[in-house]
């Protein structure tokens, strides 16, 4: 089973949306394994957003980064990185499908309400910057039978 990084951005918590959207991870059938909520450093967010230092909204997508919490979550499931990709939609809320997140909840390209792993070496990266070891659950499902076909495990 793959497992994949989701941040809830500022603008996710200030909407009041943090509900709906764990709501729906949670439909879809991925296991919540690490959740909390963080204020991300200066050099996180650096070392998170590396490949876009040199772009013009860097200054911007760090302050809006910091302007409040984020909540954290881990979320596992099989192909968890390209399904979590799918619900979270495409980057620019006008361009994202409608039934996304970003589709049904964005206008922006910035305030774009969810980050979501974009591979599965990013999604090991993302791990590890942030949750720490015992911040993630190994928990088993009891209705895994039912989520997946006997050929799916
Ligand atoms: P995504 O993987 O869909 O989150 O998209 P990117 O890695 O391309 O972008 C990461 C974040 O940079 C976006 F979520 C918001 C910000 N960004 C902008 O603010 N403006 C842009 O034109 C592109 C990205």
């Amino acid at each position: 089973m793959q497992r994949t990084v989701v941040l809830l951005k500022p603008d996710a918590l200030q909407r009041g949306l943090v509900g709906e959207i764990i709501h729906r991870f949670e439909r879809k059938g991925l296991k919540l394994v690490g959740l909390k909520m963080l204020k991300v450093s200066e050099t996180l967010l650096e070392e998170h957003y590396a490949h876009h230092k040199d772009k013009p909204f860097f200054k911007s997508l760090k302050k809006f980064m910091s302007s409040s919490p984020i909540v954290c979550m881990l979320w596992e499931g099989l192909d968890a990185v390209k399904v979590a990709r799918r619900i979270a939609g495409a980057t620019s809320g006008r361009e994202a499908e409608l039934g996304s997140i970003r589709g049904d909840f964005s206008m922006s390209t910035s305030a774009n309400i969810i980050h979501v792993s974009d591979s599965i070496d990013a999604a090991k990266e993302e791990e590890d910057r942030f949750f720490d070891r015992d911040e993630i659950f190994d928990w088993e499902r009891v209705v895994a039978p039912y989520l997946y076909g006997e050929d799916e495990k």
